[in-house]
């Protein structure tokens, strides 16, 4: 399951954001989970296209994609030096494959801490950008001398002096123009800059009415990140006390009171899961309709794999229909029966909101 990291100072709301995602209630997803962390959660990935399938087919389950939550705690102006939680801190943002950063933006003389989102994102930005700088320096030194006699190395070495110089800049890899080829060549090194970046501004429940705004000002930013990043403002207090509420109606009443719509929480996760590449496949019947994840531009066996990894081995063909199309037609037997279906070999590159079925031999 592919995991997000909540990394910012202290008392900036990550585990109030942390528990709205995965603490009951909204969005928190009924999977068991294996490790006894209580760090790591797991959130679920609401998207309406599947509940409607699930009506369509009255299906006993619906069961949506799902992602995990990371509360990183520990990170303090230092850390790259071994601050505050310093290399545990570090490590655990390598695992994650999205980061997400929350700065606070709230005023509460309760609450310890600056209130000047960009500050917070100064200190954050530094911090990463240094523990980076350490591990470029030391590959590159490396690299320096082997590249004399390997000349293989030359890629690595243009990456690695790009980065390099941004870093020392203080400027975050996602953020500091590298072409797409020196992003891959530098992916093995596990750098946590060189990753895709949400950015959840989190204001007061006094100051709602400045939450676009807030919002905005984040995002001028980052405005040399092109797609790498992307900037939600939202209260995380009055989220998190609505995801608590677990009766939708209710729920639904308490988040139009303050004029927030449908809450931001669910348009986070879903912007999470669209920044990282990641689409949704459904299959769908009267036992269960059921979101299926995968990367964008994998192809029909692969997605296969995603259910069962024999369904991928095994792989004959896929029945495809785009989701509304299905929905129009009213069932899966009548799609078959306009000859709506249609049959896609080991090669069809699938797209977001297919629904398939898959013919496989083991
Ligand atoms: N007034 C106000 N307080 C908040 C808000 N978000 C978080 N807090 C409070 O700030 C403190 C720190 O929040 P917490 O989620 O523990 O931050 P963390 O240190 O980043 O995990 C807690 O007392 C929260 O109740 C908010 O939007 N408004
Ligand atoms: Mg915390």
């Amino acid at each position: 399951m592919e995991r997000f990291g909540l990394v910012g100072l202290p008392n900036a709301g990550k585990s109030s954001l942390y528990n709205a995602l995965t603490g009951g209630g909204a969005l928190a997803a009924p999977y068991a989970f294996a490790t006894k962390d209580p760090n790591i959660g797991v959130a679920k990935v609401p998207d309406e296209r599947l509940e409607r399938l699930a009506a369509m087919s009255s299906s006993k389950n619906t069961i949506h994609a799902a992602v995990e939550v990371v509360d990183i705690g520990g990170l303090v102006e230092g850390a790259s030096k071994g601050e505050g939680l310093g290399n545990k801190f570090l490590a655990n943002i390598r695992e994650v494959d999205a980061i997400v950063f929350v700065l606070r933006a709230f005023a509460d003389d309760d609450v310890p801490g600056p209130s000047d989102p960009l500050e917070h994102l100064r200190v954050v930005e530094l911090e990463l950008a240094l523990a980076d700088l350490e591990t470029v320096e030391k590959r590159l030194a490396a690299v320096e001398r082997q590249s004399k006699l390997d000349k293989s190395l030359g890629d690595e070495l243009d990456a690695l002096r790009a980065a390099e110089a941004a870093l020392s800049d203080g400027r975050p890899l996602y953020r500091a123009g590298l072409s797409p080829a020196h992003r891959e060549t530098l992916a093995p090194h596990f750098l946590l800059t060189n990753r895709r970046v949400l950015a959840v501004v989190n204001v007061g429940e006094n100051e709602l009415d400045g939450i676009a705004e807030a919002e905005a000002r984040v995002a001028a930013e980052f405005n040399d990140a092109g797609d790498n990043v992307e900037v939600i403002g939202m209260c995380v207090q009055l989220e998190a006390e609505a995801a608590a509420i677990s009766d939708p109606a209710e729920r639904a009443e308490m988040l139009e009171g303050f004029g927030l719509g449908e809450g931001a929480l669910f348009r986070m996760v879903r912007s999470s899961y669209h920044l990282l590449g990641l689409r949704t496949y459904f299959t769908t019947g009267e036992k269960e309709s059921r979101a299926w994840t995968f990367y964008e531009g994998s192809t029909a066996p692969v997605c296969a794999g995603r259910i069962h990894s024999d369904f991928q081995r095994g792989f004959i063909r896929a029945e495809v229909i785009a989701w509304d199309e299905l929905l129009e037609l009213g069932s899966w037997n009548a799609a078959k029966d306009v000859g709506r279906l249609r049959v896609e070999g080991k090669d069809y590159v699938a797209r977001d909101g297919d629904v398939m079925e898959f013919r496989f031999n083991v």
